[in-house]
């Protein structure tokens, strides 16, 4: 028996050697074992068709986009992944914006992706579902009939119980999930608050090999931290040219922090930190800068707008109060940066400040530790609150709503010793090569493959 893997996320790469870890990732393992990549067409259609179209031309596996109207965009898209899942998975149902509207926006465009997928799936084929876009995808498939392997993997938080009470009822996550053959999650605690989900919403029960019973289902949950293409990104880290360019107009000590400008990252916290840190500094003679590098995503929503005026009005009053003629503090910088001037930023920087309010994983937290240098390594200070602090304990752990232990963790950093900087760097770098991204993806298909035992899935070994 043999079936091709059918890997199915939001964005789909367009170039032919994708960059960036996960999307290089997955296009490795489909490089790898042939198969399909389904992913939204950046073009709007007023009448989206009812099959998939290919782009590009890869030689050992397929692209084939899904269209989406304009109006599909507005309610699937902006409006229940983003309006209403995304601040319910990151624990901020104040900025949830209700509409009938969303609902049915994320039905059509969900069902339609069902139907469009079944035309092309074998019954043999595995299935692998990337992120809150999809969650009904899998109850969808099963409804047309589509019998073989589907595994969903959330690249966000598992939202708490009551916080799902935000969710409207036709939102049922616990139903929806358990279509799927595996359930794929960041952290242990992801984990349990999944489990807790299934337990108190279907009365399912957990079974000592992890899974959870229901009725005839088996519903494999577990967590595979993801993480970076690590030689990769130790491999630009490390390239020295242009690093001295950037160093130089980088003078005095930098702090560092990169994120999608968005409200779950904490950074007007960050920035507040930062100000009470150079307040309290003892040596006024030190001048360190924060170098914040954050391109706005989802504009239209008007959360982001709102972070967006907050974070500027901060900034200007940040550098108004502590710049001097030769010296600002914070800068700020709204654009995407190429990904080796980044890590040659990261290398460059003494402290990656790392504070969401809310994380799946945090990739950048581990980017920062991959680039630096062994032999006199920067330090991490990160928020307890993202994915990556479950494992990578050896950080500066604060808590991102403590502006003082914020700027306590930036004072302790900019400090430190060479000797507890390189135990620190050492004890972190282990977590990320733990994690690389290839063996994420291989641990994750294995798991899938696994899931259930009746059948046997040998095209995949
Ligand atoms: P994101 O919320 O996007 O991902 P993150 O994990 O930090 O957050 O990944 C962002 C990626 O984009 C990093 O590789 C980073 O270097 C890059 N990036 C960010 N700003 C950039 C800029 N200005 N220029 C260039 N590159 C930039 C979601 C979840 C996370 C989870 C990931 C993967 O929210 O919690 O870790 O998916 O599962």
């Amino acid at each position: 028996m043999s079936g091709k893997l059918i890997v199915v996320s939001n964005r789909i790469p367009t170039a032919a050697t994708p960059s960036g870890g996960l999307v290089f990732a997955l296009h490795e393992t489909l490089r790898k074992t042939g198969g399909i990549w389904i992913g939204s067409d950046p073009e709007f259609q007023a009448d989206p068709s009812d099959t998939l179209k290919e782009i590009g031309d890869q030689s050992t596996y397929q692209r084939l986009a899904f269209e989406m109207s304009e109006t599909d965009y507005q309610t699937f898209y902006l409006g229940f992944a983003n309006s209403v899942l995304w601040p319910v998975c990151h624990r901020r149902g104040d900025l949830v914006q209700m509409s009938r509207r969303f609902e049915e926006g994320y039905r059509r465009v969900n069902k339609r992706l069902a139907r469009q997928i079944f035309e092309v799936a074998g019954p043999e084929d595995m299935i692998w579902v990337h992120d809150y876009h999809f969650f009904p995808l899998a109850a969808d498939l099963r409804e047309l009939g589509f019998e073989g392997k589907i595994g969903f993997f959330l690249h966000i938080p598992f939202p708490a119980l009551g916080d799902m009470g935000a969710l409207p009822p036709s939102a049922n996550l616990a139903h929806w999930l358990a279509d799927y053959d595996l359930v794929g999650l960041q952290t242990r605690s992801d984990v349990a608050r999944c489990l807790e989900m299934f337990r108190s919403e279907l009365g399912a029960e957990l079974m000592h090999d992890g899974k959870i019973k229901y009725g005839e289902r088996r519903v494999g949950v577990r967590s595979f931290p993801i993480g970076i293409d690590v030689e990769a990104f130790v491999a630009t880290a490390e390239k020295s040219t242009n690093r001295e360019e950037i160093a130089k107009d980088l003078s005095g000590e930098l702090i560092i922090g990169v994120d999608r400008l968005d409200y779950s990252k904490g950074l007007p916290n960050r920035f507040r930190a930062f100000g009470r840190y150079l307040e309290t500094r003892k040596d006024k003679e030190r001048r360190p800068s924060l170098l914040q590098i954050a391109p706005p995503t989802r504009e239209e929503v008007s959360a982001y707008r709102d972070i967006r005026f907050e974070l500027e009005e901060l900034a200007g009053r940040l550098n108004g109060e502590n710049a001097e003629l030769d010296w600002t503090p914070l800068r700020y910088i709204h654009r995407n940066i190429d990904r080796d001037v980044l890590a040659k930023l990261f290398r460059t920087a003494r402290v990656g400040f790392v504070t969401p309010f809310a994380d799946g994983m945090n990739l950048v937290a581990k980017e920062y530790i991959a680039a630096q240098d062994p032999e006199d390594p920067g330090v991490l200070v990160l928020s307890r609150m993202a994915g990556a602090a479950e494992d990578m304990t050896e950080a500066l752990l604060v808590n991102p709503y403590d502006i003082e232990e914020m700027s306590e963790a930036l004072a302790q950093a900019l400090d430190m010793p060479l000797e507890e900087r390189q135990a620190r760097y050492t004890a972190c770098m282990k977590r990320v090569r733990a994690t690389d991204v290839g063996r994420w993806s291989e641990n994750y298909l294995n798991a899938l493959k696994d899931s259930r035992r009746d059948l046997s899935w040998s095209s995949f070994n």
